[in-house]
């Protein structure tokens, strides 16, 4: 694994935009995207992911001719509890002369080079754009080079390729990075590029590939869905495939390919909770080659191409950012036809609790006029490798003795008006840190909750999210989770576009039965609160 010249490819990639339990063995009925609702058996053979052999210093490619470029945009002031996806000026730092980038390592830093925590400062996405060229899958948007999210994977193009830069085309970074704390602070996304100047003797036997971005929710703005406790079947929800009426309109996760190529490289990219990617291949008329090795990868004329795993370092399992995923080798090279489609699944772990506006991306390098493996003929979707270990910044997990504040079922209960106004990242009344009563209403009625804070045009949204009883342990990148019996959740409460609700107020459901109920805001998980439903 230390091989700096295996040449993953990578994507990391989250990409909102305006754009827009790893199975071991597991054998997996899956469908892809289109119609057929055909079904692939996969038998995955999954690698045990090994920190010390995973470092990212070991990911930057030293081939010849291979420059390794620092950039880096900002500094970008960030506002006490923000959430809001921005766009960069036109002034992205990048290379000044034409040539390949073959590898990608991002980050977000503060000034004294240190990484913010993820508990701290969580970078949601960061997609790059090139102003200059259409993207393949989605032509309304400017290419999507590359992207990333807090899995950080790096971004690698398999020896022999890279990705054809021009320096007169502008870059755009669509990026979105989470306040968890009611601090200011102040950092830079930065990004070193692995470079082959188109001046240097290997540029000429390098091979172009372009992005190819599949995505769920290809298109969207904001690309997200919900996967909730308790959907899907034995605690595993696949989107779109356990979804009812995923695509009303025109369907997201499948590309149909304009030519002829060779996909070089694939990685996906998810949230909490997510467990892997799968990347599928339809050809009309197709079928796996009698008695050959692609038989149990291909079921009627669709073939399992990659499953993009989720190796997670956290110890309370797939519920945090702790966590790497798997990228294909050098050796996988797919032949790909025009009029192929190509369709991905996203899966998400929820037999412990609810992931809200979850992700599903998969990014792949495509190559043309080259050798690869028919995926009906051929194996092709062997496990991939992972491109970091445990990162430090994931360190504070959470879930420890030190309390916010008393267990709400050991507080009194106090009549409410049924409202609870949030202003200042505190609930009021109810939030745990602040009061020693907890407001009841009556079974049958609700509780109206209104985000204040929304009026500050900053994007500072809140939710209301069920948590599991009593949800008073320390904050983390583990804890709390919304895992509560009974699920509820008020989306972002604000007025400022996707990702909010575009709304301030939520009231709890009616039907609620007497008890106890704990809750904590998603974006800024120290704040808890509660509320009681009497008889
Ligand atoms: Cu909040």
């Amino acid at each position: 694994m230390r091989n700096a010249t295996r040449g993953l490819f990578v994507a990391a990639a989250a990409g909102a935009l305006l754009i827009s339990a790893c199975s071991k063995n597991a054998t997996t009925a899956e469908t892809t995207g289109t119609q057929a609702q055909s079904n692939i058996t996969a038998t995955m053979a999954t690698t045990q992911a090994d920190p010390a052999t995973a470092d990212m210093a070991a990911t930057v490619i030293n081939r010849p001719g291979v420059q390794h470029l620092h950039f880096s945009y900002g500094p970008i002031k960030i506002l006490p509890g923000q959430n809001n996806i921005d766009i960069s000026g036109g002034t992205v730092p990048k290379p000044d002369v034409d040539g390949y980038i073959v590898g990608i390592r991002p980050n977000l830093v503060h000034a004294d080079g240190t990484v913010p925590g993820v508990d701290v400062l969580h970078l949601h996405h960061g997609v790059w754009l090139n102003l200059g060229r259409q993207d393949l899958t989605d032509p309304s948007l400017p290419e999507r080079i590359f992207a990333t999210g807090e899995e950080k994977t790096v971004i690698m193009t398999p020896d022999g390729y890279g990705y054809p830069y021009t320096a007169k085309d502008g870059w755009l970074i669509n990026y979105m990075i989470h306040n968890l704390l009611p601090t200011t602070d102040e950092v830079s996304l930065t990004y070193d590029l692995d470079f082959i100047p188109k001046t240097d003797p290997a540029f000429a036997t390098t091979k172009a590939v372009l992005p190819v971005w599949m995505d769920v929710q290809n298109g969207e703005t904001y690309p997200v869905f919900d996967a909730l406790k308790g959907s899907g079947t034995n605690g595993i929800y696949t989107y779109p495939r356990d979804a009812t009426n995923p695509y009303p309109g025109k369907q997201k996760n499948t590309w149909t390919l304009d030519r002829d190529g060779v996909l070089v490289g694939s990685g996906g990219h998810l949230h909490p909770g997510g467990i892997y990617d799968d990347l599928y291949l339809t050809r009309a008329g197709a079928s796996a080659a009698p008695g050959s090795a692609a038989a149990d990868s291909v079921i009627g004329d669709t073939a399992h191409l990659f499953r993009s795993e989720a190796k997670y370092w956290e110890p309370a399992g797939a519920v945090s950012w702790d966590v790497a995923m798997t990228v294909t080798g050098n050796d996988w090279k797919v032949k790909v036809h025009k009029g192929d489609e190509l369709s991905m699944q996203a899966t998400y772990d929820v037999s412990n609790a609810s992931w809200y506006e979850s992700m599903g991306i998969m990014n792949q390098w495509l190559a043309t006029g080259d050798e690869g493996k028919d995926p009906f003929v051929d194996k092709v979707d062997a496990p991939g490798q992972i491109t970091h270990g445990h990162l430090p910044e994931n360190n504070n997990h959470g879930n420890t003795d030190k309390v916010i504040g008393p267990d709400p079922a050991t507080l009194t209960a106090v009549p409410a008006d049924g409202k609870v106004n949030i202003l200042d990242f505190v609930y009021s009344p109810g939030d745990m840190e602040n009061y020693q009563t907890v407001p009841s209403v009556k079974e049958g009625q609700t509780l109206t909750f209104t985000n204040s804070d929304d009026k500050t045009g900053n994007g500072l949204w809140h939710t209301i999210t069920a948590c599991k009883a009593p949800c008073n342990r320390s904050t983390g990148i583990a804890y709390p989770l919304a895992n509560a019996d009974i699920q509820f959740d008020s989306g972002e409460l604000g007025t400022g576009g996707v990702p909010t609700a575009n709304r301030v107020t939520w009231s709890t459901p009616a039907d609620l039965p007497t008890g106890v109920y704990t809750y904590f805001c998603r974006i800024h998980p120290f704040m808890r609160g509660s509320f009681q439903v009497t008889p």
